[in-house]
């Protein structure tokens, strides 16, 4: 096994954890078989993830990829209940509960492409096999200062300017959708006064019409009144196949919102990806009707594998599900897609930031992944479809190797740019 650590460019996104640093950092996986077959993998960045990844080197020398459920199935194994503990305080990747799940996941998601590329087949048909040939992703529009991230010789093209405002936020959204064809919207929120927020997705809403599912998540930046009145203010516009994302925090406190929601007759379902986690979220949050929609994501519920259970439990007790993103690059872009190819129950499409993500920082052979339509389209190529081009995966080890930052700290990046005195504020408004 050998594990990259890589920075690539990223711009000054806002969200309510605070600023994304000028380089998001990911870990790229490379599993090497006896015959010469490497399978690869993505996974969170930094040194943490790293170190954890490498302390089981030793464990997974002379591994039969075949049997890794078997082999490293302890992992999984660790639960993790205290509430502190939740995504909700934390930058996803840096949540403790799932620190091993994260860590068998990027080691499952290596061995089925080492799999893949030995016996000629594409990984969601190892899976079970794929029910759809194209996955639809959601634009994922952001506040964000001006940049287009990367920093001083390294600065990369600002596509997008400063959006501060609900005019710039549309004007983002439409070139996004100009040049992706995304046919839904997710709207990160949680950074200016609710009440421009709403009236950020109401142009949206005028701009694109009621054909486009809109979404907007404030990662738990408010509380469960003013959850409560942003849904009730935009319930006809995210009531045309959209979501309220994560308004607040934790399971009760989004129970609450959907209580009073449906009592006042609006019933704008609630998805989550920061109060419902891990498996051991489900009973309460079903329980309380906490989210009507789980979001996943392979790279911390545990893998493929846990993905598709997850997606079998939703369809059981009849939730949506959707699928959550952190900044990424290709390898990871097709895991997901890979992944939601082999999962029929996923009634939403997937969120990605891969937009914000440029060519010059891409690591796989031939370049960015096309996203057509909206699509990101599963070929016949053995398992993720993505092969690593060296001459890039050394550029951005040389940029990790170079740039100061370790792992995601975005109330650090706050304070330095935008506010000394920021703390993050939960709720805010
Ligand atoms: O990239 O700032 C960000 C997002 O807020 C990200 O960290 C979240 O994990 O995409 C996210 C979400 O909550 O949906
Ligand atoms: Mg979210």
């Amino acid at each position: 096994m050998r594990v990259t650590p890589v920075a690539i460019a990223d711009p000054p996104l806002r969200s309510s954890y605070g600023l994304h640093q000028p380089y998001a950092l990911r870990n790229i996986l490379e599993f090497i078989s006896e015959d010469g077959v490497i399978g690869v993998s993505e996974t969170y960045g930094g040194e943490a993830p790293m170190n954890a990844l490498m302390s089981l080197s030793e464990q997974i020398q002379g591994t039969d990829p075949y049997q890794l459920t078997g082999t490293l199935a302890s992992m999984l194994g660790k639960k993790g209940t205290a509430q502190d503990a939740t995504q909700t305080h934390l930058v996803p990747g840096e949540n403790p509960v799932d620190a091993n799940r994260r860590t068998y996941a990027a080691i499952e998601v290596g061995c089925l492409d080492l799999i893949g590329k030995t016996v000629g087949k594409s990984v969601c048909d190892l899976i079970g096999g794929r029910v759809r040939d194209r996955v639809p992703f959601s634009a994922y529009p952001f506040y964000k200062h001006a940049g287009g991230g990367g920093d001083g010789d390294d600065s990369r093209e600002d596509k997008y300017g400063e959006c501060l405002s609900p005019e710039t936020l549309v004007g983002q959204v439409i070139r996004m959708r100009e040049e992706y064809g995304f046919g839904s919207i997710k709207f990160k929120a949680g950074v200016l006064h609710p009440d421009e927020e709403i009236e950020t997705i109401k142009q949206l809403y005028r701009e694109l019409g009621p054909e486009v599912p809109l979404r907007i998540d404030p990662n738990s930046a408010w509380t469960v009144e003013t959850s409560v009145r942003v849904a009730k203010e935009l319930a006809e516009e995210l009531g045309r196949g959209g979501y309220l994302e994560d308004p607040t925090a934790s399971i009760s406190g989004m129970a609450e919102v959907r209580r009073r929601l449906l009592a006042e007759g609006i019933t704008t379902p609630l998805a989550t990806n920061v109060a419902v986690t891990c498996f051991d979220d489900l009973p309460q949050a079903i329980k309380e009707d906490a989210a009507q929609i789980i979001l996943c994501d392979h790279h911390y519920w545990g893998g493929m594998r846990q993905v598709q259970h997850l997606a079998k439990l939703c369809q059981t007790f009849d939730l949506g599900l959707s699928m959550h993103s952190n900044n990424h690059l290709g390898i990871s872009l097709m895991g997901m897609a890979h992944v939601a190819s082999a999962t029929p129950h996923l009634t939403y499409a997937c969120d990605t930031h891969y937009p914000w993500q440029t060519e010059e920082d891409e690591i796989v052979i031939d370049g960015r992944v096309p996203i057509v339509n909206g699509c990101v389209e599963i070929t016949d190529k053995p398992g993720l479809g993505v092969e690593i081009d060296y001459d890039q995966l050394a550029r951005g080890h040389e940029r990790y190797n170079q740039c100061p930052y370790r792992k995601r700290d975005d109330t650090a990046e706050m304070r330095k740019h935008v506010d000394p005195k920021w703390e993050r504020k939960l709720p805010r408004w």
